[in-house]
Formats: structure tokens, C-alpha cells, sequence
């Protein structure tokens, strides 16, 4: 296989064939990606019916069940964190090379925002293991390069209709016309975004600036928006906080022995004016069933 439509075709058809790839074609997929990623904003901005994801860290199978039940919605957004503590061996470099794959055939549909994971070039995060990872199968760290590449060129928001997304926080005092602009590497809206947690998160990970109820009230009427949606911790999946304003979801397997609640994802459905209006699934059996989200 060489040509890059059949390599992306290969996989679209059958998932499992990311497992076959070789470095070069990995190569050829990476580079596609980072001219589709280049071509979008720091904030994408959506309309239609939406999936959300939280953090899918390497569950590969997960990533496919979710594509396979819920691809007939418009888009599909991914809240960061594809790499790192796998469920299984290479989940890293099959999770995030298949999303990025489905990226470049379904650009619009498919939406990959910034984790702090896939911002390790500009702050490091803890554990750090993809580049060992790439290491180890390939034999060299050329691939990461390449990797990283594509890291700097993802969104760091999306905005769909009265809900903003991102991994993890919010920026404070930006208006709409601020987001519209940023850049993608801006250092200050990549530790805020990418990094921040709620001020109560029992989280403490000595990066970003937490934000209060009051900071997020501001924000989202700055931006006309009402809910915020977050990934980024697991031990709060599927939690809405702020006066039924943030909601944050976790979409791995990995972190069950840490608290992790659910393998969750939150769709609209009509207008959302509150976090309870997301209609939220859970897969942590096996199974999608309806999941009841918790308010604090
Ligand atoms: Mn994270």
C-alpha cells in the first residue's frame, strides 16, 4: 500500500487495518491531517446535531463503538486526550492515528480538539508515554516529530450553538471576536483552555489557572454561550457543576481504579440551555444505556 486514498480507505473500512499500517504510510496519514487541521481555526465553529467525547486516552475499541453508534450525527467532537495510559498495548498510536484518519475523510464531521496530553511540546504533562511509545514500535522518534506536528495544528474550542467545548477550562475575559482570533500555540490560551480545571476540582496538577462559577458565568455570556463541556478528569465524569452550567464527561476505560464513573458521551438534542439538557450514554458495561447525570 502506498497511496494515500487507500490507506485512508483501508481503515475507514475496517478500523483494525490502523493496526497494519507501517511507519511511511503512518507518515503519509500525518501529513494529511496536519493540512486539514491547518485549514481550521483555533475555535471551530459548528452547527447541527453534536456528540461530544471526553478523554478517550488509547481505548481504541471504545473510539470505534462510539464512531460505530453515533456517526449519523453532524459532527462529532473529540475533547482531547487521545494518547497516554492505554488499555492496551499501542491503543496510543491506533486511538489517535484512526481519529485522525476518519479526520481526513470526514473533515467537517470529525472534530479533534486539544488535550493537555497532545500539548506536551509546550508543557509537559505526567505520564508522558507516547513518544516512548513510537519509540518502541517504530525504532526511532522521527514519527514523533511528525506527531507533534499534528498536535500544534489542532482547535482548541469548538463552539455549537449555545455550547463551548473544550479539554478543560475556560479563558477568561476573551470575548468571541478574542477566540475568532487566537492562535492555535498561543501560550496563554493553550495553558487556560487546554490545562485549567474548575476551582473545586479535587484535581491538583500545577498547570493552568482554575476558574470560579462567577469567571464562567462572565465568559459564557461574553461569548453568548450558556453550557460548557469539559473532559479531563475522570473523577468527576458525567458531573455538572456552576449551576447546571459545566459538565464534564470521561470517555476511556482507563482510570476505573481512580475514580473513573463512566465511559460517557453527550449529545444535543434540540436547543441546550443547560448542561442537563445533554443527553448522556454510558458504555462502561459493554452496552450504550442512558445515563442519569448528577448535579452539585
Ligand atoms: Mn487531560
Amino acid at each position: 500500500m502506498s497511496n494515500g486514498d487507500e490507506i485512508v480507505d483501508s481503515v475507514i473500512n475496517d478500523a483494525d487495518e490502523v493496526m497494519s499500517l507501517d511507519g511511511s504510510e503512518i507518515e503519509e496519514c500525518l501529513e494529511r491531517a496536519v493540512s486539514i487541521l491547518e485549514g481550521e481555526k483555533a475555535l471551530v465553529e459548528l452547527d447541527g446535531d453534536v456528540v461530544f467525547l471526553g478523554d478517550t486516552h488509547g481505548d481504541f475499541e471504545t473510539t470505534k463503538a462510539v464512531v460505530e453508534r453515533f456517526f449519523d450525527a453532524d459532527h462529532l467532537v473529540f475533547l482531547g486526550d487521545y494518547i497516554d495510559r492505554e488499555p492496551s498495548l499501542w491503543g496510543s498510536i491506533y486511538n489517535l492515528t484512526y481519529l485522525l484518519l476518519l479526520k481526513c475523510r470526514f473533515p467537517e464531521k470529525i472534530i479533534l480538539l486539544k488535550g493537555n496530553h497532545e500539548c506536551n511540546y509546550a508543557i509537559p504533562c505526567f505520564p508522558y508515554e507516547f513518544e516512548g511509545e513510537i519509540i518502541r514500535r517504530f525504532g526511532s522518534p522521527r514519527l514523533h516529530t511528525k506527531y507533534v506536528e499534528v498536535f500544534s495544528s489542532m482547535p482548541l474550542a469548538a463552539l455549537v450553538k449555545n455550547v463551548f467545548a473544550a479539554h478543560g477550562g475556560i479563558l477568561k475575559g476573551a470575548d468571541l471576536e478574542c477566540l475568532r482570533n487566537i492562535g492555535k500555540n498561543d501560550p496563554v490560551a493553550l495553558e487556560s483552555v487546554v490545562w485549567s480545571d474548575p476551582v473545586i476540582s479535587p484535581v491538583f496538577r500545577g498547570a493552568g489557572d482554575p476558574f470560579t462559577e462567577e469567571d464562567l458565568t462572565q465568559f459564557l455570556e461574553r461569548i453568548q454561550a450558556k453550557v460548557f463541556i469539559r473532559g479531563h478528569d475522570y473523577s468527576t465524569s458525567g458531573i455538572s457543576i456552576y449551576g447546571d452550567r459545566c459538565l464534564t464527561i470521561f470517555s476511556s476505560r482507563r482510570y476505573k481504579e481512580m475514580g473513573n464513573g463512566g465511559i460517557l458521551v453527550a449529545r444535543t438534542d434540540g436547543e441546550i440551555s443547560r448542561a442537563s439538557d445533554l443527553l448522556l450514554e454510558d458504555f462502561s458495561t459493554g452496552e450504550w444505556v442512558q445515563y442519569e447525570m448528577v448535579r452539585r
